[in-house]
């Protein structure tokens, strides 16, 4: 009797073991899967991503965040790498393939091998004519013309973008699927446009009211579409109107005229993402942008454009920010706090946080 209890409890440890090594092996296959600079990995590791699962075909994306070197940038690709796993260990069946953190400081920093990395020039000295942004088509240009990219579509996010959901494959029937921003409007700007989007290319409602990001698109429409981005921002910045109209908005414009430029239609989807403190529920959306300052009186009251009691805004940390955030108080929509749950659970969790 003791002898057979012993022998089940050894099968269930081994099988949980067993069991616990494919979960590991596979989760890290599916995340090294299209990381650049792999192309080696031994071809065991890769079968599990490579079997068709469920006999449905998985349309991966490669997610792709262009940072530089700052403190700044490198704090906020770290929290949203640690969601990218976590939204993918959730689902390990999504349609999330590999990450790359496009660096455009043109050398590899202290973080390659936490996060993907792919290091890329920046501009030459004075073609950025003091718009680092610039920096952001360039670095995609050379990504995509020397990495090695598994998947067959690219999610274009940026480092104050948190996964609060595994993202599907929103990109479908050769249109692309992106955010429309309220403050990107061209027909208001038409006469500007029409420089860079010429009448014989139809409608100027043809520009869709985005930005590159977020995006997902396949991977050979963005090949085309990169270069034309690199080359109307820098066209646009040049151009003393559309500089002065476009501001620190034109790589965005730029990036939605090359986008119709090449005839890349885009699914705008509201749902994308939200930006607190504006958007006050997570609803059904994919993404939290914590691009604006969130400020509130100790009642839960917002006070935009006045430094609250409580508040949360990216542009405190030039520095990095501390580990476990002060929360809101009571009284602050859902969107803020999870906002600061989020980065807390995962400097809470990265090794080494602010060093
Ligand atoms: C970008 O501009 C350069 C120089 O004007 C030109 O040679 C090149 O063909 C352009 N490329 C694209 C994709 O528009
Ligand atoms: C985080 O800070 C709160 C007070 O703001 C404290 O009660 C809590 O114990 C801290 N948690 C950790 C993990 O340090
Ligand atoms: C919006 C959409 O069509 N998403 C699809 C992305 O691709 C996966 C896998 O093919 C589908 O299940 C999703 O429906």
């Amino acid at each position: 009797m003791g002898g057979r209890n012993l022998f089940f409890a050894a099968v269930i440890s081994f099988s949980t073991a067993l069991i616990t090594y494919n979960i590991i092996i596979s989760a890290n296959a599916s995340l090294k899967q299209g990381f650049p600079g792999e192309s080696s990995v031994d071809p065991i590791i890769r079968m599990p991503t490579d079997a068709a699962r469920k006999g449905r075909r998985r349309r991966l994306f490669h997610t792709a965040v262009t940072a530089s070197d700052s403190v700044y940038n490198t704090w906020q690709c770290r929290v949203m790498y640690y969601w990218f796993k976590q939204q993918k260990l959730r689902n390990p069946s999504s349609d999330m393939g590999g990450f790359t953190r496009v660096l455009h400081s043109g050398k590899p920093d202290r973080f390659m091998d936490e996060i993907p990395t792919f290091v890329a020039q920046p501009l030459p000295d004075g073609v950025d004519q003091g718009y680092i942004v610039l920096n952001r088509p360039w670095a995609f240009v050379q990504w995509l013309q020397q990495a090695n990219i598994e998947e067959d579509y690219i999610f274009m996010s940026e480092p104050d973008h948190l996964l609060v959901k595994p993202i599907p494959n929103l990109s479908r029937d050769g249109l692309a699927a992106a955010f429309p921003f309220f403050y990107i409007e061209p027909k208001k700007f038409e006469k500007i446009l029409r420089k860079f989007f010429p009448e014989d290319r139809g409608p100027i409602t043809n520009i869709d009211p985005i930005g590159n990001s977020p995006v997902i698109l396949r991977k050979d429409a963005l090949k085309k579409i990169a270069p034309t981005w690199m080359n109307v921002s820098l066209a646009m910045k040049k151009d003393p109107e559309a500089d002065k109209a476009f501001g620190w908005v034109l790589e965005m414009y730029a990036y939605a005229v090359a986008s119709a430029l090449h005839d890349v239609g885009n699914i705008l989807h509201k749902d994308f993402m939200i930006q607190p403190p504006w958007d006050t529920a997570i609803g059904k959306s994919y993404i939290i942008h914590y691009t604006y300052g969130c400020d509130y009186d100790l009642q839960g009251k917002m006070t935009p454009g006045k430094i609250g009691e409580w508040r949360f805004d990216k542009r405190s940390y030039y520095d990095w920010p501390p580990r476990n955030l002060s929360l809101p108080p009571p009284g602050v929509p859902e969107s803020v706090v999870t906002l600061v749950k989020m980065v807390n659970e995962a400097t809470a969790n990265i090794p080494n946080w602010g060093s």
